[in-house]
C-alpha cells in the first residue's frame, strides 16, 4: 500500500516539476474517426430501405465516449464518391463554427482538436447546408462526456443505454417541407420506428432489460428537426434528471422532462426490487409517441447481463 502512494506522490511530483496538472497527467487523447457516407439504412423493423446520410453507414452514428478533461483528436473523411459536403458538429466541443466545423467538399478531409473540458452528454451532428436535411437524413449521434468521479447525487448506474430520438420524413429530398415541419410521418430512436418496441410492432425483435431493483441510467438526445420531446417513462418516474447530463444539474423524481431540440440530458430509473415489472419509454408527445417512439424497458430476474454494459448500450 505504502509502495503504490510512493510511486503515485512521486509520478505526482514529477508531473508538478515538468510544469504539468496532475490531472493532465490523466487524461488521454482519444482519436476519433468518421466517414460520411450516402448510403441506404433500415429506418424499420420490416426492412424499409431509407436514402440515408450517415456517419459511417449508420443511424446514428456511433457513440464516442471519453472522460472530462480528454482531448478529442478528430477526423471527417468525405469520400469522392459522395455528392455533397459534410460536416462534423460535436456540442461538447467549444471552438471555431467557421474552421472546425466547416463543411468538407467530396475528396477531402477535416481534422480537429478539442478538449472535452465540461461534463455532459452531447449531440453531434452533420452541419452542411441545408443543415436540416442532414440532420434528418441521418447526420447525427452522442458524444458523453462522463465526469472524473462518480458521487452520491450521480452514483455508478448498473445499466446504460443510448437512445437518440428523430423525425422521418420519407421525401428525403423535399428540405422545404423539412423547414415547414411538413411530411414527416414517424419517430426514429436510434434509426428505427418502434426500434425496440414488439407492444406496437409485431416484427420488433429488441427490447432495453435490466433486472428488478437495477439503477438504469439512460443517455437521451433529441435529434429532431423541430420538434420537443416530453420524455416520460410510462408506469415509471425518474429517479434522477441530470440536466444535458452535468453531475451538478440534478434534479429529483421527474415524471415527465422536457428536452429541446439539439439537447440531451441523462435520465435514471430505479424499477422495484421485489417483483419484475416493465416500462414503456416514450416521447409523451402523442403525434411521436404513436409514430414510434416507444421503448420497451423489462425489469426481469433473468435480464441479459450483457444488455446496457460495455458496447452493449446502443442496441443495433
Ligand atoms: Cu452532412
Amino acid at each position: 500500500m505504502r509502495l503504490i502512494k510512493t510511486a503515485v506522490l512521486s509520478s505526482i511530483a514529477i508531473a508538478m516539476m515538468a510544469g504539468v496538472s496532475v490531472s493532465a497527467v490523466q487524461a488521454k487523447t482519444v482519436k476519433v474517426t468518421m466517414t460520411a457516407m450516402e448510403n441506404e439504412v433500415v429506418i424499420d423493423n420490416k426492412g424499409t430501405k431509407y436514402p440515408a446520410w450517415t456517419y459511417d453507414g449508420a443511424i446514428p452514428g456511433k457513440v464516442v465516449r471519453v472522460k472530462e478533461g480528454d482531448t478529442v483528436d478528430f477526423t471527417l473523411v468525405n469520400p469522392k464518391t459522395n455528392k455533397n459536403s459534410h460536416s462534423m458538429d460535436f456540442h461538447a466541443a467549444e471552438v471555431d463554427v467557421l474552421n472546425e466545423f466547416g463543411a468538407v467538399r467530396p475528396g477531402h478531409n477535416k481534422h480537429f482538436v478539442f478538449k472535452a473540458k465540461r461534463a455532459g452528454v452531447y449531440m453531434y451532428h452533420c452541419g452542411a447546408n441545408p443543415m436540416v436535411q442532414h440532420i434528418a437524413r441521418g447526420m447525427y449521434g452522442m458524444i458523453i462526456v462522463d465526469p472524473k468521479r462518480f458521487s452520491r447525487a450521480y452514483p455508478k448506474a448498473d445499466r446504460e443505454y443510448v437512445l437518440i430520438q428523430s423525425q422521418y420524413f420519407p421525401d428525403a429530398e423535399n428540405y422545404a417541407a423539412m423547414l415547414e415541419n411538413k411530411g414527416w410521418t414517424n419517430a426514429l430512436i436510434n434509426g428505427r420506428i418502434f426500434n425496440y418496441d414488439p407492444v406496437h410492432d409485431a416484427n420488433a425483435t429488441k427490447v432495453l432489460m435490466a433486472k428488478p431493483g437495477e439503477r438504469v441510467r439512460i443517455f437521451f438526445a433529441n435529434a429532431n428537426v423541430n420538434m420537443p420531446v416530453a420524455f416520460h417513462p410510462i408506469a415509471g418516474i425518474w429517479d434522477r434528471v441530470f440536466v444535458n447530463g452535468n453531475p451538478k444539474n440534478v434534479l429529483y423524481d421527474v415524471q415527465t422532462y422536457g428536452v429541446p431540440v439539439a439537447a440531451a440530458s441523462t435520465f435514471d430509473i430505479v424499477s422495484p426490487a421485489d417483483h419484475a415489472t416493465n416500462n414503456a419509454i416514450v416521447d409523451h408527445t402523442m403525434s411521436a409517441a404513436l409514430r414510434g417512439a416507444i421503448t420497451v424497458l423489462m425489469n426481469r430476474p433473468d435480464a441479459d447481463p450483457k444488455l446496457g454494459t460495455g458496447d452493449n448500450i446502443l442496441l443495433r
